[in-house]
């Protein structure tokens, strides 16, 4: 199978699983894992941060932050395709009692400016608005289509929030893809942000895990809430030790997955029907419009499938990520399988 539905999909590499096989391990709900406590100490290095907290899941390290960050009856600030508004359960309504102000972004690529979360931020108005609690940004921009911001569009909001007394958190699930197609630090990308979750799980590799990273007090408040949630766990240096791989060693191959994104973009847009501008597809993800093919994106799917090429349907577009188990000879087929379905 070519699986594009995720970077999610990868297995964990030889070097992984050795590690894995020989992690010294401790019992982390006491704080005693070496290998977790090694694997935060550099993540928090690497990002320029306090500290940093291992948590099970992407999902676990945003809602967290949203958790720390707001009180019941504060609103949320994030744009219109987030995962945290949309994929994430409702979680911050159920956990957080909060509710999500979603912006759409006049970019297609769904990222904010200033201007636009400043229009739906409500501060000073008692007795009618919720008032804003909390900026949620995403970088990248999953649904954007992998779009990345930079470190100065970054800072000039996290300034500006600041101004005004508001914390922002990052939803940095693809932290390292962003950094590596701006040839930009993730430390850089980060700076201003008060906390930012970062997965080793998508294209770095690992098969579980997310990192928080923030002040050390919030770090330490966020320690009690993933006990909360379930997330305390225990001999967890046999997961950590292949997220330390991860984050060492996957980032130096990332450009491979967006230079296959960008291949496939291209051979996409020559396809009859299919709408995307290559050119906008900046890292590992690549969403195109197939609204003109004369065939729905579950259709077209179901047809890849049976060729043994697996995406992702949304509404009247289907979605492929490029990630290290997929090659380059994998986005030539794909390409012919397309060319096939929809051009014969
Ligand atoms: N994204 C998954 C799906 O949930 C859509 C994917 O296949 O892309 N933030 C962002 C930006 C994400 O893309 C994801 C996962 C998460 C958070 C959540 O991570 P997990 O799955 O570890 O909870």
């Amino acid at each position: 199978m070519i699986d594009l539905r995720s970077d999610t999909v990868t297995r964990p590499t030889a070097a992984m699983r050795r590690a894995m096989a020989e992690a010294e391990v401790g019992d982390d709900v006491y704080g005693e894992d070496p290998t977790v406590n090694l694997l935060q100490e550099k993540a928090a290095e690497l990002f320029g941060k306090e500290a940093a907290l291992f948590v099970p899941t992407g999902s676990m390290g945003n809602q967290i932050a949203v958790k720390l960050h707001t009180k019941q009856g504060d609103e949320v600030i994030i744009e219109e395709r987030g995962h945290i508004f949309n994929y994430e359960m409702g979680t911050p309504a159920v956990v957080s009692g909060v509710m999500i102000r979603p912006v759409r972004a006049a970019n297609e690529n769904g990222l904010l400016t200033w201007a636009e979360i400043e229009s739906a931020i409500h501060i000073n108005q008692p007795y009618y608005a919720c008032p804003t609690g909390l900026i949620c940004l995403e970088n990248t921009h999953n649904f954007g289509g992998g779009s990345v911001m930079s470190a100065n569009e970054t800072s000039e909001i996290c300034q500006k929030a600041h101004a005004l007394n508001l914390p922002v958190h990052l939803d940095g699930a693809r932290i390292f893809n962003s950094a590596v197609a701006q040839f930009e630090t993730v430390a850089n990308l980060t700076k201003d942000v008060d906390s930012v979750q970062f997965c080793l799980s998508k294209g770095l590799g690992a098969p579980v895990g997310s990192m928080l990273l923030g002040k050390k007090d919030f770090i330490a408040e966020a320690r009690s809430w993933r006990k909360r949630f379930g997330g305390g766990m225990r001999q967890v240096g046999i997961l950590a030790a292949a997220g330390i791989i991860a984050l060492e060693e996957s980032p130096k191959v990332l450009h491979l997955d967006h230079e296959n994104a960008k291949r496939l973009a291209e051979g996409a847009a020559n396809i009859k029907g299919i709408k995307i501008d290559a050119e906008k597809v900046q890292t590992n993800i690549v969403i195109f419009d197939v609204s003109e093919t004369g065939k729905t994106s579950a259709e077209i799917c179901s047809r890849l499938k049976e060729s043994g090429i697996l995406a992702i349907p949304f509404g009247k577009a289907i979605r492929m990520v490029t990630h290290y188990d997929v090659s380059r000879d994998d986005i030539e087929k794909t390409l012919g399988e397309l060319q096939k379905i929809l051009e014969t």
